[in-house]
């Protein structure tokens, strides 16, 4: 077991600091920092085995491939899927999520069909289905959820109908810590035919992933906010669904025959992995998932969890302060508001004490005026957080309150 000490010292960064003061760094909801072994790694790849993938004969060449499939093997394992193939790499989440929308969802959605999205979801779950919706004249229809942050199951329960044809949800909701409940959705989603699409951007770092036990048809996610490297991420699709869908984008690496008179496709995942990837940024992905499948997720979330209740119960009892999202299964985010004081003002007065916190509508808009509140304030702790994160951030907003008072 790493001691507290030996785990900051994985963290350079963090012992940087910030105005004067010692870092509090609370937005990992926005991207985590990044271990040792993971930059190492990244390092290693350009140092040593910097080549491009599955495409020359050459020793080098080979070896930058093995080591790209080996981070594929990574990612198929730490979610459970059943094979690598279903793993296709992508710049993020974002880019994931659009993959779905344009070649499943052009490809299979009709007039009239029904696209059910949380009221909750991230913009990113949103516009990428709005946008195919128009070119198909299909209706994207918003789930209600709770004050809380919880999803309405029975009102999803009455909505879906023969119309459905996709549900999307995120596994975690970046801007209030809610875990929703996955395997209900898939349920939900298949008794009527639709596929169920999971937005995994807040799920991968702190709660286990099982995509065969929930039976999902794709998850997307982003390396970066999981202790790997920004601009990688990665979808998982059931084979069945990948090898119907047509690619997402055209050029090299993804074909198997080109000639004017028409293109064959390659194979999946290759299919939708045109170009030269980040292959660097891959295998930083997979040695990210290494390094946080031996710190341990259980023992991560524990951690996580604590400090954000430490937070959210001193928060609590400063006037003024309403926390928002208090759903009963949450990860360690706090978002909260202050009578009267803008959250653009707390974030500013904040960082002037040297504490990193996220600001704004979270990419939530639906979700902000589902709330009736125009932003909030969000603390998201990660593994290597401190009781003095929790220090600095409960000072911080007393400063502010003085400021405003
Ligand atoms: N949320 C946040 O501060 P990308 O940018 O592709 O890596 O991830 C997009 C994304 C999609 N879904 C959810 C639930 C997310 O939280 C995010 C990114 C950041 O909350 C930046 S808006």
């Amino acid at each position: 077991m790493m001691t507290n000490t030996s785990l900051l010292d994985q963290f350079p960064l963090l012992k940087e600091k910030v105005r004067g003061h010692r870092l509090a760094y609370l937005d990992n909801a926005a991207t985590t920092q990044k271990p040792l072994p993971v930059l190492e790694e990244m390092d290693r790849i350009y140092r040593t085995l910097n080549a491009n993938v599955h495409r020359g004969v050459h020793t080098l060449s080979q070896q930058a491939t093995d080591a790209f499939e080996e981070a594929r093997a990574k990612v198929a394992r730490f979610i459970k899927a059943s094979e690598p193939a279903e793993v296709i790499f992508t710049k993020g989440c974002t880019e994931s999520i659009n993959l779905v929308a344009q070649s499943w969802g052009l490809a299979n959605l009709k007039p009239g069909d029904e696209i059910l999205l949380s009221h909750g979801e991230h913009h990113a779950n949103i516009v990428p289905w709005q946008l195919a919706a128009e070119r198909c004249g299909a209706v994207v229809r918003p789930i209600p959820i709770f004050e809380s942050g919880e999803l309405d199951l029975k009102a999803l329960s009455e909505m879906v109908s023969s119309k459905t044809k996709v549900v999307g949800i995120k596994h975690v909701c970046n801007a209030l810590g809610t875990i929703n409940p996955i395997a209900e959705v898939v349920r939900l989603a298949h008794s009527v035919g639709a596929i169920c699409i999971v937005d995994g951007a807040q799920g991968l770092a702190h709660e286990p992933v099982d995509v065969q036990a929930w039976g999902v048809d794709f998850y997307a996610m982003s390396a970066h906010k999981t202790y790997g490297p920004m601009g990688v991420g990665a979808l998982y699709g059931k084979r069945s669904l990948l090898e119907s869908m047509p690619p997402f984008m055209g050029g090299g690496d993804m074909i198997r025959t080109v000639s004017f008179d028409g293109t064959t496709f390659n194979e999946i995942p290759n299919k939708f992995e045109p170009g030269t990837p980040n292959v660097p940024g891959v295998v930083g992905f997979g040695a990210a998932l290494d390094w946080l499948a031996a710190f341990g997720l259980p023992q991560a979330t524990a951690i996580e969890n604590d400090l954000a209740d430490r937070a959210a119960a001193e928060l609590s009892s400063l006037p003024g302060v309403v926390l928002r999202g208090t759903a009963s299964q949450k990860v360690g985010i706090v978002s909260f508001t202050l009578d009267s004081v803008h959250p653009h003002d707390i974030g500013t007065i904040l960082d002037s004490e040297g504490v990193a916190v996220r600001t704004g509508h979270h990419c939530c808009m639906p979700l902000m005026r589902r709330l009736n509140v125009p932003a909030t304030v969000r603390a998201s702790f990660a593994l290597y957080n401190q009781p003095e994160d929790v220090e600095a951030l409960i000072k911080g907003v007393q400063k502010v309150q003085k400021i405003f008072a």
